[in-house]
């Protein structure tokens, strides 16, 4: 098989790569990384050595392909299928990219920092940085539900690559910062995310796993 990703089920912008290949039902090799493990950690790193997953590997054209953005990008150009999940028209696919970044860097990382400080030993802990990571997901939550409050998903009546990049994030974001009462745009679009049938099948899939997450 010409594709090979390097993931894992449980990781969030794993998934958004996950969401792109299922929602075109690309074929692809599932390669499942421990990054516990040291062995399989340095076989990762030896493709790509910052160590972070997803990784796609394209034999066919031997491409490595990191970062989640760029691998969507790539199978849009190379692997397109019935979902166009960026848009032909140069304006809207700019649009696309931003909602894409908006997602990826105002509610995925702060996220990840408020779930990796779990992680971290009681002496190492960053009780600043997550209330600041906390304080810009609220903010971004505000932003989005003005948006969603006349759209179907991210870029209107069409599922994007800013779905895909909003999906894992939001599902992780609303573990660790719950939308509440407040946010009922954003509550009504990650319900429709959840049903989204790329999507349901990625959290079907994490759920092996899910007693790994930090609480
Ligand atoms: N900007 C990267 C972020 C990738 C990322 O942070 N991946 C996490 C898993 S969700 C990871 O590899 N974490 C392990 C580490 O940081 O060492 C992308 O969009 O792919």
């Amino acid at each position: 098989m010409a594709l090979k990703l390097y993931f894992h089920p449980l990781a969030s912008f794993c998934q958004k790569a996950l969401i792109a290949l299922y929602e075109n039902d690309t074929q692809f090799e599932p390669h499942i990384v421990n990054l516990a493990d040291e062995t399989e950690s340095a076989e990762l790193k030896k493709i790509w050595p910052i160590g972070k997953f997803p990784v796609l590997r394209d034999e066919a054209r031997d491409w490595t392909i990191p970062e989640s953005t760029i691998i969507i990008e790539y199978l849009a150009q190379h692997y397109p299928g019935k979902a166009q999940l960026i848009p032909a028209d140069a304006d809207l696919a700019r649009q696309t990219r931003f909602r894409d970044r908006f997602f990826d860097l105002y509610v995925h990382d702060p996220m990840q920092k408020v779930v990796g400080d779990r992680l971290r030993p009681p002496t190492g802990k960053d009780p600043l940085g997550v209330e600041q990571a906390k304080a810009r997901i609220e903010t971004a939550y505000g932003m989005i539900d003005q948006e969603m409050a006349t759209r179907t998903w991210a870029m209107g009546d069409t599922f994007s690559m800013a779905d895909c990049a909003a999906a894992p994030a939001l599902f992780y974001a609303n573990l660790v910062l719950p939308f509440g009462d407040r946010h009922t745009n954003t509550a009504r679009y990650f319900d429709r995310l959840m049903k989204r049938p790329s999507f349901a099948r990625v959290v079907e899939e994490a759920k092996p796993y899910f007693h790994m997450f930090p609480k």
